[in-house]
């Protein structure tokens, strides 16, 4: 059982997760636009993250026994720069998500709700990664600048990202 409160917020939550998932998407079109496959690839395949912490989160809300309520989701951009800038806006969300994530873990302790607070460590651990996967990409970005050759080789190596594997289901 989840507090009202606690089941408003994760709806919150989602939101942002299909957010987040709907962000990228948009950023895979606009790398595929501008001729870049490998970028391209990577946000399609955060994408495919997105939605699995999407639907983790709605697994649990309603294995608690309370209600999902699925709102509506904002507009993504259309442009987002150069490959550079594509990937400092990719850090700036997941930085904000991250605090979002810190916000819901911080009322899941107030309300002393262990329950959620075991869920949540999970996304406490994704968010880590999600940030120093995005870091390790913007630190070769940095380093290449407006080079041609170094743009395409890292292309190159984000086309290599597969599809994440399935989310054990949450108990
Ligand atoms: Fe769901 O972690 Fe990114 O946003």
């Amino acid at each position: 059982m989840i507090s009202e409160k606690m089941q408003e917020a994760l709806n919150e939550q989602v939101n942002k997760e299909f957010y987040s998932a709907y962000l990228y998407l948009a950023m895979s079109a606009y790398c595929s636009r501008i001729g870049l496959p490998g970028f391209s690839n990577w946000m399609r395949q955060q994408y495919e993250e997105e939605s699995l912490h999407v639907t983790r989160m709605y697994d649990y809300i309603l294995g608690q026994g309370s209600q999902v309520h699925l709102k509506k989701i904002i507009e993504p951009p259309k442009e987002y720069g150069t490959p550079l800038e594509i990937f400092e806006q990719t850090l700036e969300h997941e930085q904000f998500v991250t605090g979002c994530i810190n916000e819901l873990m911080g009322m899941a302790i107030k309300e002393q709700d262990y329950a959620t607070q075991t869920f949540l460590q999970w996304y406490v651990t994704e968010q880590v990664e999600e940030e120093s996967n995005v870091n390790d990409i913007l630190a070769p970005l940095r380093m290449v600048g407006d080079d041609k050759g170094g743009l395409m080789m890292i292309d190159q190596q984000l086309l290599q990202r597969v599809p994440p594997a399935p989310i054990q289901p949450v108990q």
